[in-house]
C-alpha cells in the first residue's frame, strides 16, 4: 500500500462508529423463538460477545483449525494481484472484523486506498480494529460502521466517492445457508455498486476427518466457544443454564456439505430464561452453527447466480481453502 505505515500513537482521523440505520438484532427474541422450536436452534451471530471474540481468536491459532493460516498465506501471496484487479483509490469495506491482520495483508497490495470501512456488530472488536488500522496507516481514513452486516445497512459518506471493494474473509460466508449467501451477495452487489469488487475467502469441501478435527480441537477451545453462548444467555437474559449439564459436539454432515455445531443436553432438565421455562431431554440439541463448505465450481456458480462474475480464484496446494475475486455483474 502506498501509504505511510507507523508504529506511533493512534492517529486522530479514525471517525466515531457510524451507527448504520437498518434492522436491529434482538438477542432475547431470537433465543426465545429458537428454543421454542421442535429442533432448538440459536443463530451463530450471538457467539461473539467479548469472551466469544477472544475464544474465536484462540481457535484460529489451534493446529486443527487450518482456515485462518491457509487464508493468510493466500492473501500474502496474492495481495498484489488483488490490488491490480481492484485498481487504485478504492474504498475498502470489510464485513465482520476480528483480527486486523487479514485487512493489513489485503491493504498491502492496494494502491492508495481511499478509505477503510470495517463493519461489525461487535463494538469492542470494531473499535480495536479501527484503532489498530488507524495507528498503522495514519494517512488512511478509517470509518468504522456499527451494524449487523447480515441485514441491510447504509455506508458512511466517506464511501460516496470512488469505487468500492468488499472484503469478506474467514469463510464467514459458510455460516449462511446457500440461500442466505445468495441474498447477501445480491445486497452486497447493490452496496458495492457498478465496478465494485468483492474478495471472499471460502473453506473447501474435504475429508470428514479434517473437518471434524477442526471443529473439535483437542484443547477444547471450540467447546468453550460453543458453550459460552449459554454463559451469555445466563448473563444477559437472566437464565440458569447449568453448563455442566450440556456438552459441545460438531460433525461434518456430508449430505448437506456443512459442519454442524450443537450443544447437547446431558439430562432431563428445565431451564428458566427471564421467567420462561424450556425443557430438555437427554441427547436433545441446540443447533448453534452451520459452516457450509463449497467446491470451487459450486461457489463460483453461487456467486454468478447472485450478481457477480469471477475475476480470479486461488486455492492453496493442499486444496483446503480458496480465495475469490469477484466483480459486480448486475445490481
Ligand atoms: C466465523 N466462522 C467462519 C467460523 C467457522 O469456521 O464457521 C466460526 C467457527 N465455529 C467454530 N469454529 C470456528
Amino acid at each position: 500500500m502506498n501509504r505511510t505505515m507507523t508504529s506511533g500513537p493512534p492517529a486522530s482521523h479514525v471517525s466515531n462508529p457510524f451507527f448504520a440505520s437498518g434492522e436491529q438484532n434482538d438477542f432475547r427474541r431470537d433465543v426465545f423463538e429458537g428454543l421454542a422450536r421442535a429442533h432448538k436452534a440459536i443463530p451463530c451471530k450471538y457467539f461473539y460477545d467479548e469472551r466469544g471474540i477472544e475464544l474465536f481468536d484462540a481457535i484460529c491459532h489451534t493446529p486443527e483449525y487450518y482456515p485462518t493460516r491457509t487464508e493468510m498465506s493466500l492473501l500474502k501471496k496474492h495481495a498484489k494481484d488483488i490490488g491490480a484487479l481492484a485498481g487504485p483509490g478504492v474504498n475498502v469495506i470489510e464485513f465482520g472484523t476480528g483480527s486486523s491482520a487479514k485487512a493489513e495483508l489485503l491493504l498491502s497490495g492496494i494502491d492508495t486506498p481511499a478509505s477503510y470501512i470495517p463493519v461489525d456488530i461487535a463494538s469492542a472488536s470494531l473499535a480495536n480494529e479501527a484503532a489498530a488500522m488507524s495507528q498503522r496507516y495514519p494517512d488512511l481514513t478509517v470509518a468504522p460502521v456499527f451494524a449487523d452486516f447480515t441485514l441491510p445497512f447504509a455506508l458512511p459518506s466517506v464511501a460516496a466517492q470512488g469505487r468500492r471493494l468488499g472484503f469478506f474473509p474467514g469463510s464467514t460466508i459458510g455460516n449462511f445457508t446457500p440461500e442466505e449467501a445468495g441474498a447477501f451477495f445480491h445486497r452486497c452487489a447493490r452496496l458495492l455498486g457498478q465496478d465494485g469488487v468483492l474478495v471472499v475467502g471460502v473453506d473447501l469441501k474435504k475429508s470428514k476427518r479434517i473437518l471434524d478435527d477442526a471443529y473439535n480441537d483437542a484443547a477444547g477451545l471450540t467447546a468453550a466457544f460453543n458453550l459460552n453462548l449459554l454463559h451469555r444467555i445466563n448473563r444477559e437474559l437472566k437464565a440458569n443454564f447449568d453448563l455442566d449439564s450440556f456438552t459441545h459436539c460438531a460433525h461434518y454432515n456430508l449430505v448437506r456439505g456443512r459442519v454442524e455445531m450443537h450443544i447437547y443436553s446431558l439430562s432431563f432438565q428445565t431451564v428458566r430464561i427471564d421467567g420462561r421455562l424450556f425443557s430438555f431431554i437427554p441427547g436433545e440439541s441446540i443447533h448453534t452453527e452451520n459452516s457450509y463448505k463449497y467446491s470451487v465450481p459450486e461457489f463460483e456458480a453461487l456467486a454468478q447466480a447472485s450478481g457477480f462474475i469471477t475475476l480470479e480464484t486461488w486455492v492453496d496446494a493442499d486444496h483446503l481453502f480458496s480465495l475469490h475475486v469477484l466483480r459486480v455483474a448486475h445490481q
